[in-house]
Order: structure tokens, then C-alpha cells, then sequence
């Protein structure tokens, strides 16, 4: 048998046959190592349906590597030699295989690139750890956009990205003359008949052999693992977006903002889950949503708003979390200390916001932006939950969640943690904008339109206390300030309601 020359080690969301570490190599000379391992699937206990869906997707890809005439070894999670970790699956192979050198592309966590550094000392071999060219930025190039600047808004991030891609660029202008639609994108949306759902796919063999494993070996981790129904091949993963397109993209713009009572999907792609794993490629859906407008079949606010989500925010926080990485997991500006409530793993609230919101994603995995942002997210951070417990929950229960993506949207957007790097103010809203937004508020214990009392909506009397506790912090902000002044209006026994009202039902969480 020849030398192997290199040993290619792939991760488990790094399933793209263009992969850096993959397109340098020669099927003959070099040799693929994928392993499912006990660490990585439990650094936080992710969602059972997270594990199935990436071990699948790792087992399909070895197949479709093996059909371009690669030799993988591929390790799997009941493998009497599986020790659990990278470090040491990476070591055996090497005592195995007697490579000239080891080849990666850079993680995508801090974590996980910190082993890459320490593998050349610790097994005495070149170890090359390649650019992951799947991100259309570079976490230099971000660096080197964000050097000098007092603020580092997404909107300016992303007209470069337009001008850089060429995406919905009339030379050097716009398309349609404004950069961004978002204005256009509020509307609430009503039940409807013909709500487009995402293109499941009933489980293969290799999924199925995968579901018993996961069921025999995850037993006490959060989540539902059937129904079962994600793509976990790259030609389902694209019939999946080409169906979005078709049902969903028309009105993503729309109804981006919307929620609505069972129906966990409405008009989002839920193509993350591919996007970060490595099924699907940015740059490449981004260009077919744009031929699509090209093609008069989507209005422009729909086609602006999605490829804004993928070469504006998924690229921006990539590049926060690079920048501002290690340290900015600990972040907490707010100071807040608060345990998770048992709620977030178990659904059981008489609110029937975060109540809606948990159980899809139990039974899901899945729920879509504002529901993360404006439900499970809004309420944490007006109860004071502590960022990082926060952090851990949001990585945990997502199908989509990886480090780089998940921590500046939890600990930035979500909950402010970072002083204001990322996002202009905390996006903490009462009741009312949930009324607004969806219908949940119909089917609720609680009452939207009482700020205080024991029926009223709690969003309302922990708005109101935010604002009162955290005047100092967030008072800056001009839209905040509005806020404080408003408060600061209130009767003396009205703020008084409100402090008493907030006390109890945290006290009670
Ligand atoms: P769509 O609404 O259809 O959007 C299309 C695509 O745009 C998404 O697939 C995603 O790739 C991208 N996108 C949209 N918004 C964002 C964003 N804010 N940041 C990065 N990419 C974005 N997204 C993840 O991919 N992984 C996470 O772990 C994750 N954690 C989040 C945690 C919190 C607290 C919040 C507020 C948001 C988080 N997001 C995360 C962003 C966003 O909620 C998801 O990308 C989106 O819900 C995925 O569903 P979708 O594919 O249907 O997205
Ligand atoms: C998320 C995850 C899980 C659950 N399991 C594995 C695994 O068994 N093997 C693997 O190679 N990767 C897995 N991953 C993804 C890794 O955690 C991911 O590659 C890093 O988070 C990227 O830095
Ligand atoms: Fe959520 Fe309040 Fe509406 Fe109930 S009344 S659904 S708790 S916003």
C-alpha cells in the first residue's frame, strides 16, 4: 500500500466536497478522517435532532466523498476505539495511517480551532490549517473593515458585501435605488390555508441506523428526535431551498417579522441547519434568490431581505465573533444573574408566547428569527437571565446553532450583553409589540392590555422594570431615552404596581 501523503481531517460541519482542506488533496495519495464523537456532541447537550441530523448528514457526505474516489475512514460514535474527542481521533489515525502531514480547514468555533493549533506540537507532524473560503469575508478582511470604526453597524458591513459580491447591484448603485427594504417587512401575518411548509424527507436506512443510536446513546438530552424529517443529503438539502423558493421566498419580505399560533415555519426558508454544515453554499443561494427578482418572480423586498440575512448578518457575526473572541462568551453588560427557568427546557408557562416558542423547538429544533429574538430572547433579557446560561441554551437546542453564528446573536442582539457592539439598542420590547407581531396573545392566560397585576401580561411590568432598573446603562440611546422619559411620567403608585408586580412573578419563576 502507497504512503499516505496527507490526512485530511473533516468536521462534522464541514461537509462541502469544495472544502479548502479537500480541494488541495488527491483522492489517491491522501486519505479522509470524519469522526461522531461523544465530546462534541456533548460540550452542551444538544438537541437529539441536532445529533441525528449531523451525523446523518457526516455519513452521507463520507458516502458522497467515497463516490468521488476518496478513502475515508470514518469513525462512528459506537466504534469500540471512539475515545470522544478530535484530539484523540485525529492521534489514532495518525499512529494508524503514518501520514507525511495533516490538512484541516480552520473551524468554525474558537474551541475547536484552539486543538487545531496544539495538534502540530503535540503529534510532531506539519499540521496545515487552510482559510474556510465557504464565508464570503474573512475574519481579517472584517477586521480590517472594522479597524478605526466607533461603531460596527451591520447596515455599512453589508453595502460593502453588496458592492464586493455584486449582489443586487445596478452598477454601482442598489437595485430598485435604496439598499434596504426592511420597512417594507413588518407586516403580521394572518392563518392561511396555503402556508407553505418545508420539503421534509422521510429517513433513509442511514438515517434510521442513525436515530436508534442517537435514541440508545442521548437518552437524557433535550428534545424530540421524531418526527424526523430534515434533508441530510446536499441534493435533498438543495431540492429543500429550490421548494422555499418556489412556496416561501415571495413573501419572506413580507412576513419576516411574523408570528402566528402553529405555525413554526410561515415564510422562513429553515435552510440554516444546510447553510451551516455545509450542504448548502451562501454565495450560491444568494444568486439564485437574485435571479429569481432578476426573473420578475419575487418582489425586490422579499429577494433584498433574504440575501441581506446571508451576506450581511450571517457573515457580520462571524466576523464579531472572530473579532471579539476569546472573552466575548462572558460578556455581560447588564450584570444579569438570573437562572435559566425550568421553562425553556420544558414548555410548561402559562404564557403562551415562550409557550409556543419552547415547544416547537423541543419538537423542531427550530424557531425562526423573531421567536429567538423577540420570545425566548426578549424574555430572558427583561427577567435579567444570565447571558451565559443563556448562551449555552440557544447552542444546545438549535439544529442550526454553532458557536460563531449563536453567541453574538445571544449575547449582542439578543441580550445586550456587549454593551451595544452589535446591535444600536437592546431589542426588549412589552407585550403589546407581541400582540402586534402575532396571535398568540388571543390564546393566552394573561392579559396584553393589564401592565400590572396578577393577570396582567408579564412582558409588560418586566418592560417597564427594565427600563427603570437599567436607566443608567441604556438611557444613552436616544430611542431609549423615550422610553425612560415616558416611565419617569408614570404616577408614583404606578411605578410602585410595576416594581411589586415584576418582583412577583420573578420571585415565582
Ligand atoms: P430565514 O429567516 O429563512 O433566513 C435565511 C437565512 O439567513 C438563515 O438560514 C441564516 O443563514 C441567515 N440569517 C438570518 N438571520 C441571521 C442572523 N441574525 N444571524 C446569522 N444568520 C442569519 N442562526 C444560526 O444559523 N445559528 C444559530 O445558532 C442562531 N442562533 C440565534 C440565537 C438568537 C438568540 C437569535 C436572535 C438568532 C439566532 N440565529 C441563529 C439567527 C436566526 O434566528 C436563524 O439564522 C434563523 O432563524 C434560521 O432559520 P431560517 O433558515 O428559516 O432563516
Ligand atoms: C456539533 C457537532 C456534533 C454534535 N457532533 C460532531 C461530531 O461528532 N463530529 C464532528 O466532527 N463534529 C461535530 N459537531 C460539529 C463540531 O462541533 C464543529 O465542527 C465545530 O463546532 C466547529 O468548530
Ligand atoms: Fe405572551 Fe403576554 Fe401575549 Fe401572553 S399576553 S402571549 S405572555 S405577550
Amino acid at each position: 500500500m502507497p504512503a499516505i501523503r496527507n490526512l485530511i481531517l473533516v468536521l462534522g460541519d464541514q461537509l462541502t466536497p469544495t472544502l479548502t482542506s479537500l480541494a488541495g488533496g488527491d483522492p489517491v495519495r491522501d486519505r479522509v478522517l470524519m469522526a461522531e464523537l461523544g465530546d462534541e456532541a456533548g460540550y452542551v447537550r444538544h438537541h437529539r435532532k441536532k445529533i441525528a441530523f449531523l451525523f446523518s448528514a457526516m455519513r452521507h457526505f463520507a458516502a458522497e466523498l467515497r463516490g468521488l474516489g476518496w478513502t475515508v475512514d470514518y469513525v462512528t460514535l459506537d466504534d469500540p476505539d471512539n475515545r470522544g474527542s478530535f484530539t484523540e481521533a485525529l492521534g489514532a489515525a495518525i499512529a494508524r495511517l503514518r501520514p507525511a502531514r495533516v490538512v484541516v480547514t480552520e473551524a468554525g468555533e474558537w474551541r475547536v480551532r484552539q486543538m487545531q493549533e496544539s495538534w502540530a506540537a503535540r503529534f510532531s507532524l506539519p499540521v496545515d490549517i487552510l482559510p474556510d473560503e465557504r464565508f464570503l469575508c474573512s475574519p481579517a478582511s472584517f477586521a480590517a473593515w472594522a479597524a478605526g470604526r466607533k461603531q460596527l453597524r451591520m447596515e455599512y458591513f453589508y453595502r460593502d458585501m453588496r458592492r464586493r459580491t455584486g449582489l443586487l447591484m445596478d452598477g454601482d448603485e442598489p437595485a430598485g435605488g435604496r439598499w434596504n427594504f426592511d420597512a417594507e417587512n413588518r407586516k403580521p401575518a394572518k392563518a392561511d390555508l396555503f402556508m407553505p411548509r418545508p420539503r421534509g424527507v422521510a429517513p433513509d436506512a442511514i438515517t434510521r441506523e442513525v436515530l436508534a443510536l442517537v435514541e440508545a446513546r442521548f437518552g437524557n438530552h433535550f428534545g424530540d428526535l421524531e418526527p424526523f424529517w430534515f434533508a441530510v443529503t446536499r441534493a435533498d438539502a438543495e431540492a429543500a431551498f429550490a421548494a422555499f423558493v418556489e412556496t416561501a421566498l415571495p413573501k419572506f419580505g413580507d412576513y419576516q417579522d411574523a408570528m402566528l399560533a402553529g405555525e413554526p415555519f410561515l415564510y422562513h426558508a429553515v435552510i440554516a441547519p444546510y447553510l451551516n454544515c455545509g450542504l448548502l453554499d451562501p454565495l450560491a443561494v444568494c444568486r439564485q434568490v437574485e435571479a429569481e427578482w432578476r426573473a420578475g418572480r419575487v418582489p425586490l423586498n422579499a429577494a433584498e431581505g433574504f440575501i441581506r440575512q446571508i451576506i450581511g448578518w450571517r457573515e457580520y457575526v462571524r466576523g464579531i465573533y472572530w473579532l471579539k473572541m476569546p472573552g466575548y462568551e462572558r460578556s455581560n453588560f447588564l450584570g444579569h444573574a438570573r437562572p435559566l427557568p425550568g421553562f425553556y427546557w420544558t414548555g410548561e408557562t402559562a404564557m403562551a408566547c415562550v409557550r409556543a416558542a419552547v415547544t416547537q423547538t423541543k419538537e423542531q429544533a427550530y424557531a425562526h428569527h423573531i421567536q429567538r429574538l423577540m420570545i425566548t430572547g426578549n424574555f430572558a433579557l427583561l427577567a435579567g437571565i444570565d447571558p451565559h446560561e443563556l448562551h449555552e441554551w440557544y447552542l444546545a437546542v438549535y439544529a442550526d446553532a454553532y458557536e460563531w453564528v449563536e453567541l453574538p446573536n445571544t449575547v449582542g442582539m439578543s441580550q445586550f450583553a456587549d454593551g451595544g457592539l452589535l446591535a444600536s439598542k437592546p431589542y426588549a420590547a412589552s407585550g403589546a409589540y407581541i400582540d402586534r407581531m402575532s396571535d398568540y396573545c388571543d390564546g393566552c392566560a394573561y392579559d396584553v392590555k393589564q401592565r400590572t397585576g396578577p393577570r396582567a401580561c408579564p412582558f409588560n411590568a418586566l418592560y417597564w422594570d427594565f427600563i427603570s432598573r437599567h436607566r443608567d446603562k441604556i438611557g444613552r440611546n436616544p430611542r431609549m431615552a423615550q422610553m425612560v422619559r415616558t416611565y419617569d411620567k408614570f404616577p408614583d403608585a404606578e411605578r410602585a404596581r410595576i416594581a411589586d408586580s415584576a418582583a412577583a412573578f420573578l420571585a415565582g419563576l
